[in-house]
């Protein structure tokens, strides 16, 4: 079996790019979804998943992966009520692996997701993308915040990690958070993963952790998933096959420092799900999301392609942000989530796909 590309879609009513669109993608057979109006720690009923399944299936689609189901902020800061979140965690996964899912993807970053300074930064060709501007994001977390929520209500937008009910109350989780450290925070995932691993054997999902974006504290709240000495870490602690990672190039590699090619090398057989991102570095430590294209960006797409390839990799792999282009825009497209780049990512990435299987006489 060769790897399966997916295409992350928002769903019906919440995006604007339509299934019969992706379907004109060539290779995309999985289609990378998740219920967003639900809130973390909420349980994923039946007749909702068949309602997305049923959507996706008229194309031919198959929904095999979830990005995401959230993880509730009690379990990352290891209250007691976190048993009850991890039931409804086992819940949700029963739920949906009676309609095939085979990965879900999930995230431990306390409070914040994915953080950027500007959503639409030009690039220069006259496409915009998102930056992060280190100076940026340093004390002002309320800043940072409102710089976010202003955007997703004036586009009437939410963003998965950014849900304005949580973010509404973000001086009280800071207090939450206050004694989590990194090694609270370690103790507070291995106790989640080891709770779900018998319900990952019981329906045959992988947990995928997605890496942290980006790879470095911020705000003075801890990230783990940042580099490949806490992803051996990460995967030792738990060692399960079900104990899986969702490997984001671009995530890690906003840190130069990590070289994501040798960690596919190394942790092939743990990978569920790859993200492919192209990320341009500038000396101050600021970053830029590029194309897809190897020199467009500093990530080294091709050898991250070549490790997938040489291993053998037969999981599920989609493009990651794209740039917004051709009219693409504020209050048109879901930040990093417009058609025509990520489009272009597969078709690159398909490019050099096929001309390796060629080359291995495949
Ligand atoms: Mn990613």
């Amino acid at each position: 079996m060769p790897m399966q590309m997916g295409f992350r879609w928002y769903g019906e009513g919440n995006d604007n790019i339509k299934l019969s669109d992706i379907k004109q993608i060539p290779g995309v057979t999985s289609i990378v979804w998740a219920l967003h109006h639900k809130m973390p720690g909420e349980i994923w009923e039946e007749s909702e998943i068949a309602e997305v399944q049923a959507q996706c299936e008229k194309y031919g689609f198959n929904i095999d992966v979830v990005e995401s189901v959230n993880v509730h902020d009690d379990i990352k800061i290891g209250l007691p009520t976190r048993d009850q979140y991890i039931e409804n965690y086992k819940i949700t996964m029963r739920n949906l692996a009676k309609f095939g899912v085979k990965v879900i993807c999930y995230n431990f970053m306390p409070i914040f997701d994915w953080t950027r300074s500007n959503l639409f930064h030009e690039v220069g060709d006259g496409s915009t993308a998102l930056f992060y501007e280190k100076g940026m994001i340093q004390d002002d977390y309320n800043a940072m915040a409102k710089y976010i929520l202003d955007f997703t209500e004036k586009y009437n937008m939410s963003f998965p990690g950014w849900e304005p009910e949580r973010m509404a109350k973000l001086d009280e989780l800071f207090k939450a958070y206050k004694d989590v450290d990194h090694e609270k925070l370690w103790a507070n995932l291995k106790y989640f993963l080891e709770a779900l691993m018998p319900t990952c054997e019981e329906t045959g999902i992988k947990m995928a952790i997605h890496m942290d974006d980006p790879p470095w504290d911020i705000f003075g709240l801890p990230r783990l998933l940042i580099n490949e000495e806490n992803i051996d870490r990460f995967l030792k602690m738990v060692d399960h096959p079900c104990n899986c990672l969702t490997l984001c190039s671009g995530s890690l590699n906003a840190d130069p420092n990590n070289n994501v090619a040798s960690i596919v090398r190394k942790h092939c057989d743990r990978i569920a799900f790859a993200h492919i991102r192209n990320v341009k570095h500038f000396p101050n430590g600021d970053f830029s999301e590029a194309s897809h294209r190897d020199c467009d960006g500093d990530t080294g797409i091709l050898d991250i392609l070549k490790a997938y390839h040489d291993c053998g990799y037969e999981g599920y792999i989609r493009p990651d942000h794209g740039r917004h282009l051709w009219g693409e825009g504020p209050g048109t497209v879901r930040p990093g989530y417009g058609l025509y780049d990520r489009a272009l990512g597969i078709m690159y990435m398909m490019g050099v796909w096929d001309m390796l299987d060629k080359l291995n006489g495949k």
